[in-house]
């Protein structure tokens, strides 16, 4: 479906444009995870089961990339699987690389600066993923920081994720998302989780206790003209959680082997990635799965209960 009189670029499904005619809860889910976060097959079976566990929490899931050069929202089967396979063959789509992808008519898979993006212009306020990208540690020789903290700062989409990760220079992330006015909100917790693991030694701006906590301040924050998104950072089910020394010996590990072979820019998170895979033997593959289907159950939460918030105060302007 062409969405009413949307970006001539954009394609929304019906599945999708129909909720959000209707005005029912959707999340945005993202692709790099997909082509360039997780090994094949399972991040196909991944994306699936985000989508299944978006559904079962009462939500639309659209997964938003690009194919063909047209921008996809609610991305079907065929084109998750054509991610999966192709993988890094994909070309990783970051804000700057978005016209060049759509003028060229290719495949891409979005980031989450570019899934908010696209989200955006659908109409689309909460998105669900792993994690969000940060300032890369080394940053005073690299100058890597993400594109996603200033997405964050001025697309008002709200991202449900599991904290900073610390291939990431935690504090510094931090303190560039408070100069650039994104509250970091903590979900259920006073502490920054980072990823695999719970606590990241760093605090939350704010804690919220429910989805319409986040819901509310979500609303406040776009109703007093605050352009930007929000992060939501949901800890990663005690159960699930790995060991902190354990895996911030296999991070550095993985960060000496990246620097000696040179490796930088838009390689770096994705390199990162699967060699702690391979060292931690799928353990990180596996937390990684667990923690982005909480992050879904819990945007999914949060989508129902905007969707309900704006229900109510339509309702209270009709009457
Ligand atoms: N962190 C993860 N898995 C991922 C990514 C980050 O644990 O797949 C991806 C996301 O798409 C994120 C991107 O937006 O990496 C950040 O890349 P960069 O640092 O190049 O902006
Ligand atoms: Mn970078």
């Amino acid at each position: 479906m062409k969405g009413r009189d949307l970006n001539p670029h954009l394609d929304i499904s019906p599945e999708v444009a129909s909720a959000l005619a209707e005005g029912r809860p959707v999340v945005a889910l993202e692709s790099t995870i997909i082509s360039h976060g997780m090994p094949y097959p399972r991040n196909v079976e991944t994306a699936r089961e985000v989508q299944a566990t978006v559904r079962a929490h009462g939500a639309t899931p659209a997964t938003i990339a690009i194919i063909g050069g047209r921008l996809k929202v609610g991305v079907d089967d065929e084109g998750i699987e054509l991610l999966g396979r192709k993988g890094r063959e994909i070309v990783k789509t970051s804000r700057r690389d978005l016209p060049i992808v759509v003028t060229r008519g290719q495949d891409g898979a979005t980031t989450v600066a570019a899934t908010m993006i696209v989200a955006a212009m659908a109409g689309v306020r909460v998105f669900a993923t792993g994690g969000i990208g940060g300032v890369h540690r080394g940053v005073e020789e690299s100058f890597d920081i993400s594109a996603d903290l200033d997405e964050l700062a001025r697309t008002n989409v709200a991202v449900v994720c599991a904290g900073v990760k610390s291939v990431l220079d935690i504090g510094r992330t931090l303190e560039y998302l408070e100069t650039r006015g994104v509250p970091v909100v903590g979900y259920q917790t006073d502490a920054l989780p980072a990823f695999y693991t719970r606590d990241s030694g760093y605090g939350v701006d704010y804690r919220a206790e429910s989805a319409q906590d986040v819901a509310e301040a979500m609303a406040t924050k776009w109703t007093l003209g605050l352009d930007g998104g929000m992060v939501v950072a949901a800890p990663i089910p005690e159960e699930y959680a790995l060991d902190k020394g354990e895996m911030d010996a296999l991070i550095d590990a993985a960060i000496d082997e990246m620097n000696s072979r040179g490796i930088t820019g838009k390689e770096t998170t994705p390199f990162l990635l699967s060699r702690i895979a391979e060292s931690s033997e799928g353990r990180s593959l596996d937390a990684n799965i667990r923690l982005v289907l909480n992050n879904a159950a819990l945007a999914a939460k949060i989508a129902v209960a905007y969707a309900e918030r704006n229900d109510r105060v339509q309702g209270l302007e009709e009457s």
